[in-house]
């Protein structure tokens, strides 16, 4: 069974979950996160590297026991230290880690006190009134679980989207070896760049189904046949990931891949529009009475109800085509259009690269400059700087630029925004940097009404630039903070402040929904990778994804600007 990088970063992070309910070391646990990081957004392959003889190459982070065991995995598929792990501690211990309150300390509390090693035992318990009980707990802790698990949907089975693309790509990859297929995509709402998925669906236009069907049913990742006739297939891979196949002949390829893209609600909304002309639309074609009078093409689908082709990432039946009858859609900003990147971290703080390693991974990924934005002094389990630690760096940025040969370096700082709406630091030194970013990392959970003064009050700071990750949320672990979006977009607006786009997959965040908003209401979005390793870069990709499902054009993006047009908007008055 082949292993995919994402399933390296797996195993590395249930390595990390488990070694911090155990307790180790911080320096060692972090190691583990930041090595799964870096795995899953390497470029190539492990296994086809060592495959072709090559060793593990060098990575930022990532010494000699490290690469050791991404061999051992690529090789094996397991990790001798994770199953000594497993063999200490209960695995499922670490499903108790996304609940809201439940540190990897307090875990090992509940296990060793109460012998809670499941989601289910830790909800029969507080429902009993035992976690109460344990010294460090409270009814008030007991309740916040209780509510959490109350409220929470039932099991995630969405993947994120660049993790699917690893399985997703590899696959219509082995497809696209068949002869017999014409044209390939992948459909649904990976198209879509929907921030995760449910499931894959693949479309090909072949003359010859019968091979390409047993190709997809013959892949070794098959772990499962959920059903299979002659022209579509279910399967789940290994990796949990199901993916439905379909072929059509390559005359309906335009309507089928219009009908598979999705959403459903587009689609409904397109199909009244064609009955409406007297047309009926399905995955075969467009079609008057018997005639097929369309679908080759999607250009010819659209054109058949008078609209010109409407781009993937819009089709939400979010107004789309009641936009598209009458105007010229936006522009969709695309990843080209970005000049620089104003969010990321060195060794100073939690990234595991130096500034010259990002400046140059920035440099190579097509920017020209990129803002140092290290986490401040409070945010102690990320080396936050200090003052003196900032000021330090701010030399060392100008001693770099100096010597940079392509790529300016901007003096920047992620400051925490307190309790209260304050910033973590002065006043006087902030006023020195080029660009200050704000970001809430506690209290999540104010009341909507404290939680948008304490946001209103930190935009109202003279220093601050842009608001990073306005919504706090991480996708499938923590929900985003509730507050009015609509207030706070405009405050940003009156005070000339800036609202990130973080482009990490397990954030993206400004959504979709808010980063439209944002346009609306004429606030410039930054679209920033939040880059911790040199492979970081990449999240840009998947910020633009998330950007053009907001109907995002690189007007609306504050690092479409060339430098010295940026440096005059952040000069706000
Ligand atoms: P997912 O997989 O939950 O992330 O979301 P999608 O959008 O990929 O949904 P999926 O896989 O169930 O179906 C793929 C596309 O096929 C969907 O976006 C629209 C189309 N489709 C599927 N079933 C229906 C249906 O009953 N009616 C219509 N109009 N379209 C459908
Ligand atoms: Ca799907
Ligand atoms: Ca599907």
């Amino acid at each position: 069974m082949p292993v995919h990088n994402a399933d390296i970063a797996a195993i590395f992070e249930q390595i990390a979950e488990l070694l911090e309910i155990q307790g180790a070391n911080p320096f060692r646990v972090r190691a583990y996160h930041n090595a799964a990081r870096t795995v899953s957004e390497f470029g190539r392959e492990f296994t086809a590297l060592i495959a072709a003889g090559q060793d593990v190459p060098h990575l930022p982070g990532i010494g000699k026991d490290l690469s050791g065991k991404i061999h051992e995995i690529a090789t094996t598929g397991r990790c001798a230290l994770l199953d000594r792990l497993r063999g200490e501690l209960p695995p499922a211990l670490t499903e108790l880690l996304v609940i809201p309150g439940l540190g990897p300390k307090r875990v090992r509390t509940l296990h060793e006190a109460l012998g809670v090693d499941t989601v289910a035992q830790l909800r029969a318990a507080a429902e009993a009134g035992h976690i109460r009980r344990v010294p460090g707990f409270g009814a008030k802790t007991e309740q916040r679980i209780l509510d959490h698990l109350r409220s929470r949907p039932g099991p995630e089975t969405r993947m994120l989207l660049p993790v699917a693309a690893q399985y997703a790509e590899a696959l219509a990859d082995w497809l696209r070896g068949a002869p017999q297929v014409q044209q390939l995509e992948i459909a649904g709402s990976y198209r879509r760049r929907r921030e995760t998925v449910g499931d894959i669906d693949i479309l090909v236009a072949s003359d010859a189904p019968a091979p390409v069907m047993q190709r997809f049913t013959g892949y070794d990742e098959v772990r499962q046949i959920l059903g299979q006739g002659s022209t579509r297939a279910s399967v789940v891979l290994a990796s949990s990931l199901q993916v439905d196949l379909r072929v059509v002949e390559p005359a309906a390829f335009g309507a089928a891949l219009h009908y598979f893209t999705g959403s459903r609600a587009h689609n409904i909304a397109i199909r009244k529009r064609a009955q409406a002309r007297g047309l009926k639309i399905n995955e075969y074609g467009v079609f008057r009475g018997k005639a097929r009078v369309a679908g080759e093409t999607e250009e010819s689908v659209f054109a058949a109800v008078d609209l010109p082709w409407i781009a993937p990432e819009l089709r939400e039946d979010r107004g789309e085509i009641a936009w598209a009858a009458r105007a010229p859609l936006p522009r969709l900003i695309e990843r080209a259009d970005l000049k620089g990147d104003l969010h990321c971290h060195s060794r100073a703080s939690d990234g595991n690269a130096t500034l010259e390693e990002l400046a140059a991974a920035a440099r190579a990924a097509g920017l020209t400059y990129l803002a140092i934005t290290e986490h401040s002094q409070r945010l102690t389990v990320a080396h936050g700087l200090d003052t003196a630690r900032l000021l330090q760096q701010c030399e060392a940025i100008d001693a770099l630029n100096a010597r940079l040969d392509g790529i300016v370096l901007l003096k920047g700082i992620e400051v925490d925004i307190l309790e209260d709406g304050q910033l973590d630091l002065s006043d006087e030194v902030l006023g020195q940097l080029d660009i200050v970013i704000g970001a809430v990392h506690s209290h999540f959970d104010l009341s909507p009404a404290r939680q948008l003064k304490r946001l209103m009050r930190a935009m109202d700071h003279p220093h601050l630039h842009v608001l990073a990750h306005p919504g706090c949320r991480e996708l499938g672990k923590r929900p985003p903070i509730e507050l009015d979006w609509l207030r706070l977009v405009r405050h940003a607006r009156r005070r000339g402040c800036f609202l990130e786009l973080n482009a990490q997959p397990k954030r993206l965040d400004l959504t979709d929904v808010h980063a439209r908003m944002a346009r609306e209401e004429g606030v410039l979005v930054a679209i920033s990778s939040d880059a911790h390793t040199v492979d970081d870069f990449n999240n840009l990709d998947y910020g633009i994804g998330q950007a053009r499902r907001g109907w995002l054009e690189a007007a609306d993006v504050l690092n479409t600007r060339p430098l010295d047009t940026l440096r005059e908007v952040l000069r706000r008055g």
